[in-house]
């Protein structure tokens, strides 16, 4: 502490009193806001990523399919309430979950976190968090289907509320613009960038018939197709969905099916994607560039999916205070172990 300081008059003290108070404040920021940390569970359970890695690897080479399911559920999760497992939580007689929504009917995936949870549990009970699982599960899903790595910080809390309308109201559909698509991102934190980098995940898995069969009948009364939709790839769609009703499931992307690269992007440049949502991202200059650039270069659009995947799991995560961690993911209040403890001061 300088002599200086304390004997210089006026402006001195008022000066030193301003960095005080902006210290103190940038710590309550620190200490209230969510932090997550890398390397979280280094010391309270090392094995947890591993673990997580070999259950999520053994289920997909079983079937290939998990890790568009995985990505996704840790999508759904992260959009309502935060990264917080709730998307994980059953119904029960006295409320509807989540995972009972209309946007959650053709997630799947929960059985690998089930398998991934009860091998973490039987190591060190109590201790890793629903939501840190399904981050993880989603990150060892990009590497195995894009060969896309990256760290995710953790130390999420698994939230003790799901509520099926809040995913009804908060889960994007597929038949929205371009401008509610931005306000969706928006409201959590995310830039219409983030959009177009984190759309790259409908590189993999599939979307049903309903979700897009509006832009294959009845388009407009001047036309039946969606003119945004390459004509011949409305004609083969109508093939995998004879009509409106149809149950069907088709690739999202057209080109490498089961692989999480850049050739959505290619795909949307051609008039291929399959979801409205998809194809309005071509509607704006910008947002187009971006696809455009995106499509150029794999390189370059993994390292942005990577940084924004962790940016989308750390959405208004609690890592003090009111959320648990949970024993059984499917289950609120299943922990017989202490809630983790509020941080200090
Ligand atoms: C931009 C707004 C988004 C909309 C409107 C949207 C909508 C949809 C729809 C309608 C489906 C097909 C569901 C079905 O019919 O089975 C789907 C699939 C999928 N979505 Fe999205 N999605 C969006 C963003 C995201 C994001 C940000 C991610 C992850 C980072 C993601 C990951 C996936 C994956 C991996 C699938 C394939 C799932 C599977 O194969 O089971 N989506 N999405
Ligand atoms: C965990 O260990 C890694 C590697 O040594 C380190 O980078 C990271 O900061 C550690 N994290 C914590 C929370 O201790
Ligand atoms: C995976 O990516 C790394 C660089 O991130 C690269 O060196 C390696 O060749 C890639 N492997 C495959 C199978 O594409
Ligand atoms: C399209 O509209 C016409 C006239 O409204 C209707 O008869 C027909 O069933 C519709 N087709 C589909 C596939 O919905
Ligand atoms: C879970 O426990 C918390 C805290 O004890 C309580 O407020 C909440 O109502 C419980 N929720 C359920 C679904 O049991
Ligand atoms: C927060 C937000 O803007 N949510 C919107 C996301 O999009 C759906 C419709 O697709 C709206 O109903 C939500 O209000």
């Amino acid at each position: 502490m300088s002599k200086g300081v304390i004997s210089t008059a006026g402006g001195g003290w008022l000066l030193q009193l301003l960095v005080v108070v902006l210290a103190a404040g940038l710590q309550a920021a620190v200490l209230c806001g969510a932090e997550l940390q890398y390397g979280f569970y280094n010391t309270s359970c090392p094995l947890a990523e591993a673990l997580v890695r070999k259950t999520v690897s053994d289920a997909f080479a079983e079937d290939g399919r998990v890790a568009a399911g995985l990505v996704r559920l840790h999508f759904h999760d992260c959009f309502v309430r935060g990264c917080d497992a709730s998307i994980l939580i059953d119904s029960t007689i006295h409320n509807v979950a989540e995972k009972d929504a209309v946007p959650s009917q053709t997630l799947h995936g929960y059985d690998v976190i089930d398998a991934a949870k009860a091998a973490v549990e039987a190591v060190c009970p109590g201790v890793v968090s629903c939501a840190d699982i399904l981050a993880f599960a989603a990150r060892e899903s990009a590497a195995l289907a894009g060969n896309i790595t990256y760290d995710v910080p953790a130390g999420r809390l698994d939230g003790t509320v799901s509520r099926a309308v809040e995913a009804d109201l908060g889960i994007p559909s597929a038949d929205s613009d371009l401008a509610q698509l931005i306000q969706n991102f928006t409201f959590w934190g995310l830039s219409p960038e983030d959009l177009v980098t984190l759309s790259g995940a409908h590189s993999f898995g599939v979307a049903h018939c309903p979700a897009f069969a509006d832009r294959l009948y009845n388009f407009s009364s001047s036309s039946q197709a969606d003119p945004t939709l390459s004509p011949a790839y409305a004609a083969l769609l109508r093939g995998a969905c004879p009509e409106e009703g149809s149950e069907g499931a088709v690739w999202l992307d057209l080109v490498t099916p089961e692989v999480l690269d850049n050739k959505y992007y290619a795909g949307l440049v051609l008039g291929l994607g399959l979801l409205h949502s998809d194809q309005e991202l071509m509607a704006e200059a910008n947002l187009r560039a971006a696809v455009e650039e995106n499509a150029r270069n794999r390189g370059w659009w993994a390292a942005k999916f990577a940084q924004a995947m962790v940016r989308m799991g750390s959405i208004q995560v609690q890592t003090a205070g009111e959320g648990e961690v949970r024993a059984n993911c499917r289950l609120v209040n299943s922990s017989i172990f202490p809630r983790r403890p509020a941080a200090s001061s």
